[in-house]
């Protein structure tokens, strides 16, 4: 029998969540302690307007952590091992938070709003917890808090001419995370060239909590020549893309070298951060494992995996799977994973403990597409 989600207060609920239902919302998942929408029924319709169209997704469970206040930057540079130095307003970054041992947190965006306000847009866990502990035990002053603002995504090749009939041709020069305030017939809002998807797109940050159904109802009408259709983070094209899943890839002694997010961080910065000695000792020693791309042979897979599946070389435990699928553009079974480094530099198949049964798989760099 189908498992269903259970619907209740305790879980929050999206501004879109309504409109999204009314659409057709067929399954959910749960991030940052709200419903977040995971299909519409229809996954291959889903996964070729992302290709080839546009799809608008409610990614109202990307929180924002407001940092607000004369310390605000301070605590910003203690978050992250990124270095902040270009940061300005209307500029992203994508900056990775570790914990004290160098173990990866959170892979949010970074976005400066104001002189003295910042927002890091968080993946699933509960970063205005650790920023409110860490500034009370810093003695900053700084507030810390969640604002009333809530992402709705327009990716796809498409989402660009969506987007500029709504907001006009700037949207087509702003730069990959750059953004820019703006009010769309009275709603206000945030717009940011971003997603998680490589097929280019945009994120309408909703500051008004109260006017989802709205703009849901705006997005639609105007995407509609180009015919539009609800979607959400793609399971398929994030596995081809390479893109992290904070929680799905990663397990608690994760830390970022071994996803590749070094370019992302600075970790010999003069100013002390949470997890720098940790991070200098890991930068210094090497990585162990590694994200990586899998090819891997026999029949298609339908579907997903519900579980990780371990890996093995040489006979021995060679790391896990984090998510597989069928790429149709792949024509293979792809997935992500962590491996053993000596496995990957043995540029030997390794073995997949699959659910179905052991399958073996050609280990490959990201993106694999
Ligand atoms: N949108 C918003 N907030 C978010 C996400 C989002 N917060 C959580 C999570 N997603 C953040 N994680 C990522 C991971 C990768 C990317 C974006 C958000 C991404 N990376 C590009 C890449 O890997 O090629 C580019 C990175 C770069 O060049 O800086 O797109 O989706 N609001």
């Amino acid at each position: 029998m189908a498992l269903s989600l259970s619907l209740g207060p305790r879980v929050r609920k999206s501004p879109f969540f309504e409109a999204a239902r009314a659409d057709g919302l067929a399954a959910a998942s749960v991030y940052n302690h709200m419903y977040m929408p995971t299909s519409y029924g229809d996954p291959a319709a889903e996964y070729d307007r992302l290709i080839n169209g546009v799809a608008m997704w409610d990614v109202a469970v990307e929180r924002q952590v407001a940092l607000k206040g004369p310390d605000a930057m301070a605590l910003a540079r203690y978050l992250t091992p990124r270095n902040l130095d270009g940061l300005k307003i209307g500029q992203g970054k994508y900056a990775p938070i570790c914990n004290f041992e160098g173990a990866l947190i959170n892979d949010p965006v970074l976005l400066q709003v104001s002189d003295d306000e910042f927002w890091f847009s968080i993946a699933d866990s509960d970063i205005t917890l650790w920023a409110g502990g860490i500034a009370g035990a810093r003695g900053m002053n700084v507030e810390v808090f969640e604002p009333d603002v809530s992402p709705l995504a327009i990716q796809g090749p498409k989402s660009f001419d969506v987007v500029a009939s709504l907001c006009g041709d700037w949207i087509r020069d702003l730069k990959y995370f750059a953004f820019r305030d703006f009010d769309l017939q009275g709603i206000p809002l945030v717009v940011a060239r971003s997603g998680w998807s490589k097929q280019g797109g945009f994120e309408f940050y909703l500051r008004d909590g109260s006017r989802g159904e709205e703009l849901w109802n705006i997005v639609k009408e105007a995407g509609a020549p180009y015919d539009i259709g609800p979607g959400t983070p793609n399971y398929v094209e994030r596995v081809e893309s390479g893109l992290i899943s904070y929680g799905a890839d990663t397990d608690p002694s994760s830390n970022p070298f071994e996803y590749g997010l070094g370019k992302f961080m600075d970790v010999d910065q003069p100013h002390d951060f949470a997890g720098k000695k940790a991070l200098q000792a890991i930068r210094d020693a090497g990585v162990t494992r590694r994200f990586m791309g899998l090819l891997i042979d026999g029949p298609d897979f339908t579907g997903t995996n519900e579980n990780r599946w371990d890996l093995s070389w040489n006979g021995a435990n060679a790391g896990y799977l984090c998510a597989s699928a069928y790429s149709p553009r792949k024509q293979s079974n792809i997935a992500v994973a962590m491996v053993h480094v000596d496995a990957i530099e043995s540029g030997q198949r390794i073995t997949v403990h699959a659910g179905g049964g052991d399958r073996t798989a050609e280990v490959v760099e990201l993106p694999i597409i």
